[in-house]
């Protein structure tokens, strides 16, 4: 059996936002995981549009894409393309679980929530000739997966390969989150064991992983025992976690000791009664600076979450939050526009408000107003979060930020970070053209490692060496925080 995989890229990478860096960080991980239900001898293909040109002239017999709400147009066109010449199109993800009536119009056969239990039971049936239409996820677990195809992965178009989901979902219940409109009522967190996961780090070549897991440290007890594994591995490795899960226990001082150097914070608002609103309460009343402090601490760099929008923000959100965030000394900045995707309970309300202004999915990428804002024009919205990215990352914010190191080594790496990131991108895009992005990557954990906390182990000098692909095929995983 011929089979495609196809991840589209936001409207065909041909959008004004299409920015080359951010879509070669991360390998289609969703994909390669389903292809590792595949039999030995089914030919497949795997292709990500952000980072190569898609073969559209084959003839597989099943094609499989990956659909998220803003790559959901160019997905649909894919799929009726594939149809056309006669495959078996399905199309599964986010997006599709959220309005499965409207991507079923461009499928023959639709999938619901996580992959691990319908996608086998699919092909099962397709293997059979009697597929179904629709599948639902409801057996929810990672025990006993079969691995990841990371052979199927083009590692040098991308700066993270080693990216890896150990656990799926988040214990908590915000209300803008895409997370209960996947899960539903069914199971919404579950992990790996740990050693599988720790068997699959092992697997992975060089220094460098990340989890992109929505909550890694969301099992205390899972987490401890992964970082305990992890320790003396000679890893770098960079998540996200809550506030809470940081001012909890010890449980980041063992995160750090294992090589934990970059946490990804949704700290979301300022604001309470924006918390309030959101059902984010896991950060109400916690002390945000207490939690960067402790980070900075430990030589882990802040990569800080907000939203802009929700009912208590007015005009004046953007300049405080950007101010506070270079007071704290922050080192890398997330901004969003608030979006109601749909099947959360954010857009439920929205809807019921009569405040939604576009069903044009396209624009439900964070960086528009696609709603009604209570205490500002929408217009307003989306000048703040432009002026809050441009104030965030000019030079002054970078440096002044910067200062808040205590050492000459920790002023260094956070303008080497901060800076890299968004200042050199005309670089980036040069180097991901010529196919290169991933010769940058001694440079990131460079900057990752130079770590002025003398408390904290060594990295292991010892690379990993690159595995044998071929031999682990045939033997053998935002608005997140
Ligand atoms: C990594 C990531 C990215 C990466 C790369 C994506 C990639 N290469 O896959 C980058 C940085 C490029 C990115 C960009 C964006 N992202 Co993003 N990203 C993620 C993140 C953190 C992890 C995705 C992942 O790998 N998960 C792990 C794998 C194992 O799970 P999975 O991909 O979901 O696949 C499983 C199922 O979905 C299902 N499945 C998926 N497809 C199919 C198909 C079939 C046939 C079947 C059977 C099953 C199936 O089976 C898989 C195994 O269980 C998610 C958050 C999350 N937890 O999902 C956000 C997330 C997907 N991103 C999101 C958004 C909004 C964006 C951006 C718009 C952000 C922005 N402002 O620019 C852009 C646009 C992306 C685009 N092209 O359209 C939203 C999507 C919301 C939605 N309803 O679609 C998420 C959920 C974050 C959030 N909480 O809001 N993203
Ligand atoms: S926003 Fe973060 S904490 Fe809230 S449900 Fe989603 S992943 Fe969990």
């Amino acid at each position: 059996m011929k089979v495609k995989m196809i991840l589209p890229a936001l409207t065909e990478a041909t959008s004004p936002f299409f920015r080359p860096i951010k879509y070669s960080l991360f390998p289609p991980l969703g994909l390669a995981t389903l292809a590792g239900y595949l039999d030995p001898d089914d030919e497949v293909v795997l292709q990500d549009e952000h980072v190569q040109k898609l073969d559209l002239e084959d003839q597989p017999d099943l094609v499989v894409i990956q659909v998220y709400i803003t790559s959901a147009y160019r997905a649909y066109e894919l799929a009726d393309h594939y149809r056309r010449r006669g495959a078996h199109v399905c199309l599964g993800g986010l997006h599709v679980t959220s309005l499965p009536e409207e991507a079923a119009a461009h499928a023959d056969t639709i999938f619901l929530g996580p992959g691990e239990d319908t996608w086998p039971a699919f092909l099962q049936d397709y293997r059979q000739g009697r597929p179904l239409p629709r599948y639902a996820s409801t057996q929810r677990s990672l025990i006993g997966l079969p691995p990841v195809r990371r052979d199927l992965i083009q590692r040098n178009l991308y700066l993270v390969p080693n990216s890896l989901v150990v656990s799926r979902g988040c214990p908590h219940h915000c209300d803008f989150c895409y997370k209960d409109a996947f899960y539903g009522p069914g199971r919404s967190f579950y992990t790996q064991t740990v050693d599988a996961a720790l068997g699959e780090i092992e697997r992975l070549p060089g220094r460098h992983l990340y989890f992109l897991d929505d909550h890694l440290f969301g099992s205390p007890r899972f987490a401890a025992e992964l970082f305990e594994g992890m320790r003396g591995m000679g890893r770098l490795w960079q998540s996200a976690g809550t506030v809470r899960s940081i001012l909890q226990s010890d449980l980041i001082e063992k995160a750090a000791a294992s090589g934990l150097r970059s946490l990804f914070v949704g700290f979301e608002t300022l604001s309470p009664d924006n918390l309030r609103e959101q059902n984010k309460s896991q950060n109400l009343g916690r002390d945000y600076a207490a939690a960067i402090r402790r980070l900075h601490d430990l030589g882990v760099m802040v990569n800080a979450s907000f939203v802009f929008g929700m009912d208590d923000d007015d005009e004046s959100v953007f300049d405080r939050t950007v101010e506070w965030a270079v007071e704290q000394g922050i080192e890398t900045a997330t901004f969003h526009v608030l979006t109601p995707y749909p099947g959360t309970a954010l857009h439920a309300r929205m809807k019921a408000q009569g405040r939604i202004l576009t069903e044009n999915w396209d624009l439900y990428d964070t960086r528009h107003a696609v709603f009604q804002p209570k205490r500002m024009s929408p217009g307003a919205l989306e000048a703040g979060y432009w002026r809050a990215y441009h104030e965030f990352y000019r030079w002054g914010s970078i440096v002044r930020s910067a200062r808040n190191k205590r050492s000459l080594l920790g002023q260094a790496r956070h303008l080497a970070y901060s800076g890299g990131w968004k200042k050199l991108e005309p670089l980036w895009d040069v180097i991901i053209r010529l196919k290169r992005v991933s010769n940058l990557l001694p440079a990131l954990e460079g900057v990752l490692g130079a770590v002025d906390n003398p408390t904290l182990p060594a990295p292991a000098a010892g690379d990993n060496p690159a595995p044998d692909w071929d031999g682990i095929q045939t033997a053998e995983s935002r608005i997140v925080c």
